[in-house]
């Protein structure tokens, strides 16, 4: 008869659910916030994990260091595509991948991110994704370049699919103004604020004529003598030397005599009007980002280091895979 549902049991039991039922969303909402990543991921599975990609990177810094830059930018443009989901890394098949888009021509270090893989499936086979390796390889290329160390989510399983189109779409033209790059980055879940400190990783490597030689010549259809107004004309000047009207599509360091420094100069540039991208000058057109500009041009760089750790790992957590979904490669530029 004790089993019997009283009416006080059976409010006691309804209130516990409720309780749970309105725990729930909390819960939820805690492991949403992550995304079911986390730091350590690889803890048991595979315990050097990242210290074996740490050692690949520093070696291969070592040797290029010029290789950093490229290697920073690739996982912006992993996450921006479908999420940080290895999918840059996928070769085209029938159907074209990221990788042949456009925006990508320039992107190197694909031979970096394949060594690093092939050292960790000696060490744990199947276990690392090569979404996390572009991830912890980012974070190693700017700490080794004089930037901030952080430790970093992981958990991330590859995805199947890369599509060009989507690489067309999904990332940011380095002619936007700022409220379409706004508007590019909240699509993505990333504040304005993201979007200044990110820029800063400009900070480091280099850049074809083609991204921003429109803002050279004939800016506004004027003749050749016309520039972009929002550029310094002593900066078009030196710019214009190094990318000839018509000529070759060179390329020019992003922050000149230290492009391979992970430092805060792209603040100091961007308010002197020397930022290279119409994207990079249209950061003082908007109150949030020109007041971080503003209050970061004065060459201190604790608080930038602090912002940009946040914000990598923000935009670490884009759309990724975890649990059962997608997969762990075997080699990174092609599916299982
Ligand atoms: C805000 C939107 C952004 C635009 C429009 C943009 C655009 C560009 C362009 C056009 C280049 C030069 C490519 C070339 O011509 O070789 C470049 C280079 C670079 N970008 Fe960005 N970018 C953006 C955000 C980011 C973010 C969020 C990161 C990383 C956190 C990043 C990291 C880099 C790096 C490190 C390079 C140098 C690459 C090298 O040395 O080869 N960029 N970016
Ligand atoms: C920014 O560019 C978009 C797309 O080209 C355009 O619609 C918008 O009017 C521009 N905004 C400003 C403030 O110039
Ligand atoms: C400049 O651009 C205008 C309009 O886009 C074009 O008609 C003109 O021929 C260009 N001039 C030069 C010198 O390229
Ligand atoms: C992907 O393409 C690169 C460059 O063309 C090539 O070196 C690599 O072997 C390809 N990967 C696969 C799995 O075919
Ligand atoms: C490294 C790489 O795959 N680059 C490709 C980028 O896209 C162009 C086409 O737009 C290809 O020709 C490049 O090979």
């Amino acid at each position: 008869m004790s089993e019997m549902a009283t009416p006080k049991k059976v409010s006691t039991y309804l209130f516990l659910h409720l309780v749970l039922l309105l725990l729930l969303p909390v819960v939820f909402d805690h492991v949403d916030a992550h995304h079911g990543l986390k730091v350590g991921f690889y803890k048991k599975s595979c315990p050097q994990a990242e210290v074996i990609t740490k050692k690949v990177i520093l070696k291969s810094i070592l040797d290029a260091r010029s290789l950093a830059g490229p290697l920073l930018r690739m996982f912006f443009h992993d996450c921006f595509v479908r999420g940080c989901d290895g999918s840059i890394l996928l070769n085209s098949t029938s159907q074209r991948a990221e990788k042949d888009a456009t925006p990508n021509q320039s992107l190197r270090g694909y031979q970096i991110i394949d060594r690093v893989k092939t050292a960790l499936e000696q060490a744990c086979p199947g276990v690392v994704s090569c979404a996390d390796i572009i991830a912890l390889v980012a974070r190693d290329v700017v700490e080794a370049t004089g930037g901030p160390a952080w430790d970093v989510e992981t958990g991330r399983r590859d995805g199947l699919v890369s599509l060009l189109n989507e690489a067309l779409n999904d990332l940011p033209a380095a002619s936007l103004n700022i409220s379409s790059l706004k508007a590019s980055f909240q699509q993505k879940g990333l504040s304005a604020k993201d979007l200044v400190v990110l820029s800063g990783a400009h900070t480091i490597g280099v850049s074809h004529c083609a991204s921003f030689s429109t803002r050279l010549y004939n800016f506004s259809g004027n003749g050749d003598a016309d520039s972009d107004p929002s550029m310094d004309p002593d900066y078009v000047t030196a710019l214009r030397k190094k990318c000839l009207k018509n000529g070759p599509n060179n390329i020019v360091e992003m922050d000149p005599g230290s492009f391979l420094n992970f430092d805060i100069h792209f603040y100091q540039l961007v308010s002197q009007r020397r930022g290279l991208f119409q994207s990079d000058a249209a950061l003082l057109d908007d109150h949030e980002t020109r007041a971080y500009v503003q209050s970061h041009q004065n060459g201190y760089s604790d608080s930038f280091f602090k912002d940009f750790v946040v914000s990598m790992k923000r935009m670490g957590r884009i759309g990724v895979l975890t649990g059962n979904s997608g997969e762990i490669r075997k080699v990174c530029s092609k599916v299982n």
